[in-house]
């Protein structure tokens, strides 16, 4: 069985680990146990809100592979109603530009009750997963709440929930930051599964505010380095452009171009003290593979676009395969 570690968040991130389970699945004689595999997810998105604790990412790909996601927003259940929100609303509590949705709000009240027992949020997501059969093992990138803050070319810092919902990422911002991040450790388990890993996958999340905060957890990085497979990435941007959401704002408040070369470049080549064996890119982006080539990372043109089940599972399988397995 291989053993297969992926970096993700996000809907890009959720998307990535449907085909992976997919085309795990697929690999799977009748007789042999199903293949599982791990994530260690972004939590820098994580809030509190009217007095409960979110978890975005987290609940992105949990709904995803239950098959109980809204697939036409991008986040939340499918078929939820907002009459706990609207009442919400009534009383002024919350944010009057986030909706939580009612069932949605029964995982959030589910997390926070087993929180305020005395859970971490490792148990809190292993009870969660346990509802499903997932397919796969969802790790927090921490335990420790390390929320991700937006600091604006005017100065004003805010949380990055209220820089993307609200605001759109329309404000201009300087940079990202993850205050304590420095000082906090791993989840129990991420460590031991990157070193366990025969392939180590970084998922085509954005790379600052979805990856990053992941690899800025203190021995992450280094584990990814120094994993004893393959580290294979998958570009999130296709002909230059993002392919959903707003990573090209963040790309360049931190100073990287909105093109697959770039993003690879900023991971860095596993040779050069960075990151990447391979980036899969796609057609569109194929003239800049021998510029990717020429950094140290190996590049494989592949198709990207993740439209439906089976275009993400194809892209699963080409991650797999170029890293031989
Ligand atoms: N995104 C929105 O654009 N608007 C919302 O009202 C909103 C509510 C929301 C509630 C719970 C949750 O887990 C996610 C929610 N999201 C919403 C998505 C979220 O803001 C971001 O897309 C992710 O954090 C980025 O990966």
């Amino acid at each position: 069985m291989t053993r297969v570690v992926v970096l993700a968040g996000g809907v890009g991130g959720s998307r990535f680990c449907l085909g992976l389970r997919a085309a795990l699945e697929g690999r799977v004689d009748a007789a042999a146990p199903a293949s599982g595999f791990d994530i260690v997810v972004n939590t820098g998105d994580d809030l509190w809100l009217s007095g409960v604790r979110l978890q975005p990412d987290v609940d992105s790909i949990v709904y995803a592979l239950a098959g109980v996601n809204d697939t036409e927003r991008g986040w939340g259940r499918a078929g939820d109603s907002e009459r706990v929100n609207s009442e919400l609303q009534e009383w002024r509590a919350g944010w009057p530009w986030f909706t939580l949705g009612d069932l949605d709000l029964g995982t959030h009240l589910a997390r926070t009750g087993w929180l305020r027992e005395g859970s971490t949020p490792t148990q809190v997501i292993e009870r969660m997963s346990a509802r499903w059969p997932l397919g796969a093992r969802l790790l927090p990138m921490t335990d420790a709440e390390v929320d991700t803050r937006v600091v604006l070319e005017d100065g004003r810092v805010m949380h990055f929930q209220e820089w993307w919902t609200r605001h759109r990422a329309a404000l201009r911002p300087a940079r990202f930051e993850n205050p304590g991040i420095d000082a906090v450790v791993p989840a129990p388990g991420v460590l031991e599964a990157l070193a366990a890993a025969d392939l180590v996958l970084i998922a085509p999340s954005n790379p600052v505010v979805s990856i990053g905060p992941i690899l800025a957890v203190p021995g992450i990085h280094d584990a990814v380095r120094s994993a004893r497979g393959r580290v294979v990435g998958v570009s999130p941007i296709i002909g230059g452009r993002v392919v959903r959401g707003m990573a090209d704002v963040c790309l360049s408040a931190i100073g990287v171009e909105t093109s697959a070369l770039a993003v690879a470049a900023h991971y860095g080549a596993r040779s050069g003290g960075g990151l990447l064996d391979d980036w899969l890119i796609a057609e569109e982006d194929a003239a800049s593979a021998a510029d990717i080539a020429r950094v140290g990372i190996r590049p494989v043109v592949t198709p990207l676009w993740m439209r439906d089940a089976a275009t993400s599972a194809a892209l699963a399988e080409a991650a797999l395969q170029t890293a031989g397995h």
